[in-house]
This record gives C-alpha cells, structure tokens and sequence, in this order.
C-alpha cells in the first residue's frame, strides 16, 4: 500500500512539473550551429516558488500595430518615436504549469510591433533596465553605429537612442544582439518591425505571427513551439475572419536550434512575398520553408466559412504548440450587399 501511494505521489510530481526534470542549474558551454563556442548563464527557475509577471494576450498582440509617436521636421519628414525597455527577470507562465524566464522588450515576447512607411525617421530611446547588457539590432538599411551590435547597453538604466531612416519596405525582425546570442534570443529579446510603402498596400485584416520555440529546460532544444509565444493558444482560441476579406499575415521566424520551420494553411493557398520587399508576390504556395529570422508576408482570402488549422509540416514542431485555426465566419458586410443587389 505504501509502496503504491509513493508511485501515485511521485507520478503526480512529474505530471506537474515535468519539463524541469532535467533542468540545468549550472553555467554551461555548448557548441552552436555556427560553431562558435559559448556559455549559458545557468540560471534556472524553481517552479514551487514561481508567479508569473507577465501579461500576455496573443489575441491582443496578433493585430497590435505600434506606430509611435508622430511628429513632423520641418521638410516634412515623419518622425517616429518609440521608448522601448528591456528587462531580464519577468516570470511567464507559458503552458499550464510551466515558468520561464523571458527577457523581454516593453514587458512581452515578442517585444511590440514597431510600423512606420519606408522614409519616416525612427527614434528609439532605448532603456535597458535588466541586469545584462542588451541592444537593439534592427534588420533593414541604416548606418552602422545603429546596429546595436558593437555599442552593448550597459544594465541598471542604461541608454542608447537608435535613430534612422525606416527602410527597405517589407517586415524585418529586430532582436537583442549580444553574446551568447542564442541565449538572448531564446529568452525573448525580439520583435517585429514593418515598413509600409508610401503607397499603402490593399486593405486587409492584418496580423502578426512570430514563429518560435521555447527551451525551457536549457539544454539548447526547444520544449514547445508556437506562434506567438503560446503553445496551443490559436488552437484554442481560433482567429475569427470573414469570408471574401483579405487576410494579411506578416510571418517572423524566430525559432533557434533547429535549422527549419515551416508554414501550413489548410484548404487555401497563399500569395508569399519574401521579406515583404517586392510588391509583387513570388509564389502562391499552401507550404514555405524558412530558416532563423526569414520572413515574409502572405496574402489569402477563404471563400467558404469554417474551421481551418494553420500548423508547422514539421510535425514535431505542431504537436509541441505550434498550430492554430482560423474560423472563418460568414462576411456579413458581403452579405448585406448582395441583399441590396436582391441576390
Ligand atoms: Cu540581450
């Protein structure tokens, strides 16, 4: 009898809490993909002592578009600012049960979508307040000491206001870019920057999706995988969308350790412009390949309502989170007109 309520006891213990069997508590060295030989800070998190402090809605973040505040220069330029904040010592939960230490740019991963139209003039004042160093690396054209890779911004309120002009048109990531840099981003310091044409691009229901993984037992593989951050959570929580409206995803890959992901819509086809530079899509696909930090935007329209799943083809990756659903409802508005018509 003792012997069985010990099983149950210990069976529950690892039923709770079971991606910290193996957690690393110690610094460790590992070789990464690039070969480069680098060390974790091993700092690991006890799940009995853990709250989470962070506040994360993906429904809220997936069409949460940061335009900054706007003013003009005198010949005519728009100025955009942004205070961006660092930090390294927010608790997430991010799967029932499961804590992680994100680093985090304005208090979430991914960090807020910066949007501004291709010429604008970006400040950002950036405050780091972790207890690292940390940066902003942006990906686009601009001069070097805004790279945010040789200027490293010291903790405890250091500062650095990156400033340079919004280009090329398409959707970029920017991420922390300090050493080990694997570390810095598995932990969350990225986000999403988009420049729009000066010509604006059709009108569409617009979304964000990172794509990324989460180690949360620090032995350099992925536990869970997502979009946006929340294994599962569009699964769940499906996108709502109408029938015969534009749908315009912006895709980020921020997944590290493994080489590829990929992105699956079901019962469509996308148009894919890579990187988002050309106005012109290359490819209409159901299926894109991408490697760290490649992107792009897709284009689509359902033309019958219904559930959708949109997943990683890399299976592993969708049944440890990454997959979601888009509902497609009924266009009410299309409706409405096609009674006007008398149809
Ligand atoms: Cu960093």
């Amino acid at each position: 009898m003792i012997l069985l309520i010990s099983l149950v006891i210990g069976f529950s213990v690892i039923a709770l809490f079971p991606t910290f069997s193996d957690a690393q508590s110690e610094p460790k060295t590992f070789v990464t993909h690039s070969g480069a030989i680098v060390q974790t800070s091993g700092e690991i998190i006890d799940p009995l002592y853990t709250v989470s402090t962070v506040d994360f809605d993906p429904m809220e973040y997936l069409r949460d578009f940061n335009y900054g505040q706007v003013s003009e220069l005198p010949d005519g330029t728009v100025v955009r600012e942004f205070t961006i904040i660092a930090e390294d010592d927010k608790i997430m939960e991010v799967s029932p049960g499961v804590f992680y230490n994100v680093w985090t740019f304005n208090g979430t991963v991914p960090g807020p979508t910066i949007r501004a139209t291709e010429g604008d003039l970006l400040r950002i004042n950036f405050i780091n307040n972790g207890s690292k160093e940390h940066t902003m690396h942006f990906h686009g054209i601009h001069q070097a000491e805004m790279d945010g890779v040789f200027e490293p911004v010291g903790g405890n309120g250091g500062q650095f206001l990156y400033e340079f002009e919004a280009g090329p048109v398409g959707v970029h990531p920017y991420h922390c870019h300090v050493m080990p840099l694997e570390e810095h981003i598995v932990h969350g310091l990225y986000g999403v920057f988009i420049v729009d044409p000066k010509e604006e691009r059709q009108p569409a229901d617009e979304m964000v999706m990172v794509l990324n993984g989460l180690d949360t037992d620090f032995d350099t593989e992925n536990n869970f995988y997502a979009a946006n951050t929340i294994p599962f959570y569009y699964q769940h929580h499906p996108i709502q969308i109408n029938t015969n409206e534009l749908i315009r995803v912006y895709v980020v890959n921020m997944v590290e350790f493994d080489p590829i992901n990929n992105f699956h819509l079901h019962g469509n086809l996308y148009k894919y412009y890579p990187t988002g530079t050309d106005l012109v899509p290359s490819f209409y696909t159901d299926m894109i390949t991408l490697s760290q930090t490649e992107r792009g935007i897709m284009e689509f329209e359902y033309n019958y309502p219904g559930k959708y799943l949109f997943h990683a083809h890399k299976v592993e990756f969708s049944e440890k989170g990454w997959i979601g659903i888009f509902l497609v409802n009924e266009n009410s508005k299309k409706n409405t007109q096609e009674l006007d018509r008398g149809t």
